[in-house]
């Protein structure tokens, strides 16, 4: 039978939010400063930030004396330790004897130490010495780290094998991934495991194997106390797991949803619908992923899990292709940014880019004129000057004409201008046309290129000069919020949009889309206040 909090979480369902937990997965924080001090003050930051448990890095420590430094660690400690003395042969940074490095772990373990990791090629040695003398609560991951790669399924299953014959009380092995899709593996053997098993995938592309574990089974995950300062590639803040990806809401239940891109790490959707689902008591996650092949990843995350995606750079116009239904005005614009997953498993594409940016333009537009009692649209007879030509572009470019706008086209690869022009019915321009191009006043543009995003903000599609002859200036690009485009366009006496606010109108459907929920317009806007 079902228990109460089975029920409560059945997929898409009401649950309760707040402190409670849906998953015993453990957040261990890595513990790496050269002093005793340093890392007594760091494992205090790990309480107070609300880790299990810490991992105390001793090959990171300088001037080590190991019989005071671990009665120290271990008697200071507000938080369980697990104690890693990682040899350089294995990724760490201990140079030393080898006899010595175990020596050394037997003694924590003697002095209490809650976990010790040891690695795989010495892990056979290590637990025969123990055999007898390891105290009742010390338990010994068994570990194994791949730097190149992620081995194939039946590699990992004989690599688990072969380190649980070694006496482990806790299997660990951390891959690389090359490729998003190799994570996929790894999540199969969490899930079959009969042992506790830390299974983690390390770089950017391994990044959902840290939040997902908890959904799939896995003993534990690292989370930093600073981004960036890791100790193994890909490691996301413990702030990032508990407040950005509700890590202790995550269960065997929670539905999947991300934005697919390259790249991706700018992207704000996270923030967004992970605040709303919270908000909502919606039993879904959604994450950031970083996809180099489309195809290859909706063949590979096809299960019912993997439930919705947002679709951003380069991915709009594969994604037609991928989807098994598409919906006609996303057909008609040639890309899709919205991907649900149907009950039978088929993925329908749509395209919600165009009415947020549309929109949000419309009304700048009815701000800049006060309304002055336009009947219908006020972009109808504009001439609407386009900037980009992918999926933003086309995007625009269709909704624009569709409001009785007349539109002319500028892109980098003249070809792909041309091409939209003439599906919409628009002139095409070269990106040096552009600064050239004043036919008329009040013209309304859209850059929907990716120039002038971060890192590089002090890019712009125009030049300024040509400003003037613009009444509004709409940019797709939302971070930062005000772009350089923006700022000059503003300075020239333009009405100003920005993506931030095509960014949330996006939102709206693909957030009702994921949940059957009405979209918290105000959340949002609230949420992505402080961006
Ligand atoms: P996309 O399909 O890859 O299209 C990118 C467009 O930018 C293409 O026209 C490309 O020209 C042009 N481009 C890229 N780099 C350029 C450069 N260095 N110089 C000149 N042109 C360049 O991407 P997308 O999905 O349309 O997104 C485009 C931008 O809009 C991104 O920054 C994205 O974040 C933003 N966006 C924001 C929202 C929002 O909600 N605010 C929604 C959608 C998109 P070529 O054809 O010559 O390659
Ligand atoms: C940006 C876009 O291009 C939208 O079309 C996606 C994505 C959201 C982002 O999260 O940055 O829907």
């Amino acid at each position: 039978m079902e228990t109460t909090t089975g029920a409560l979480l059945a997929s898409g369902s009401k649950m309760t939010s707040g402190e409670m937990r849906w998953n015993p997965t453990l957040i261990c924080v890595p513990i790496m400063g050269d002093s005793v001090g340093e890392m007594l003050v760091d494992t205090g930051k790990a309480k107070a930030s609300g880790a299990d448990l810490v991992e105390i890095r001793l090959d990171c420590l300088k001037n080590f004396s190991p019989h005071e430094d671990l009665k120290t660690i271990i008697k200071h400690c507000p938080l369980p330790t697990l104690f890693t003395y990682r040899p350089k042969w294995e990724g760490g940074q201990y140079e030393g004897d080898e006899k010595e490095r175990l020596d050394v772990l037997r003694l924590a373990m003697e002095l209490g130490a809650d976990y010790i990791d040891v690695e795989l090629q010495v892990a056979l040695e290590f637990n025969n010495s123990i055999r007898g003398k390891k105290p009742e609560k010390c338990r010994v991951i068994v570990s194994s780290h791949n730097y190149q790669c992620t081995p194939s399924a039946e590699d990992l299953g004989n690599l688990v094998a072969t380190i649980q014959a070694t006496g482990a009380d806790i299997v660990k092995f951390a891959t690389t991934a090359l490729d998003i899709t190799d994570v996929a593996r790894v999540f199969q053997i969490t899930v079959h495991s009969q042992v506790p098993v830390i299974a983690l995938v390390m770089g950017e592309r391994g990044l959902i194997s840290r939040i997902l574990c908890a959904k799939f089974g896995g003993y534990l995950t690292f989370g930093t106390l600073e981004s960036g300062i890791v100790s193994a590639p890909g490691q996301p803040t413990i702030r990032d797991l508990l407040d950005l990806y509700n890590f202790r809401q995550l269960g065997p239940d929670t539905k999947v949803f991300g934005i697919i891109g390259k790249p991706v790490g700018h992207s704000k959707s996270p923030i967004l619908y992970n605040e709303a689902f919270k908000s909502a008591g919606f039993d879904g996650v959604y994450v950031h992923l970083l996809v180099d092949d489309v195809a290859k990843f909706f063949q590979t995350y096809s299960s019912s899990d993997f439930a919705g995606f947002s679709c951003t750079i380069p991915h709009k116009e594969a994604a037609v292709k991928i989807c098994n239904e598409v919906d006609q005005v996303a057909k008609s614009i040639g890309a899709v940014n919205c991907i649900m997953r149907r009950s039978d498993g088929e993925l329908f594409g749509c395209n919600t880019d165009y009415v947020g940016a549309i929109s949000a333009i419309e009304d700048g537009l009815r701000g800049r004129e006060n309304g002055s009692g336009i009947v219908g649209s006020p972009l109808s007879g504009k001439l609407f000057v386009v900037i980009g030509a992918g999926g933003a572009g086309k995007a625009l470019a269709y909704g624009a004409k569709e409001k009785g706008a007349r539109v002319a086209i500028a892109n980098r690869t003249y070809e792909r201008a041309k091409e939209l022009a003439d599906i919409v019915g628009a002139d095409a321009l070269t990106l040096a046309d552009l600064n050239n191009f004043h036919p008329e006043d009040g013209m309304i543009l859209a850059n929907t290129t990716s120039i002038g995003m971060q890192p590089k903000v002090d890019e712009t599609p125009i030049s300024k000069d040509v400003l003037k002859y613009y009444s509004l200036v709409f940019d797709a690009v939302y971070t930062p919020k005000v772009t350089r485009l923006l700022r000059e366009a503003e300075e020239s006496g333009a009405s100003t949009v920005s993506g931030l606010e095509m960014f949330i109108g996006q939102a709206y459907e693909q957030y009702e889309r994921f949940t059957g929920l009405p979209a918290p317009k105000e959340l949002f806007r609230k949420t992505m206040a402080n961006y």
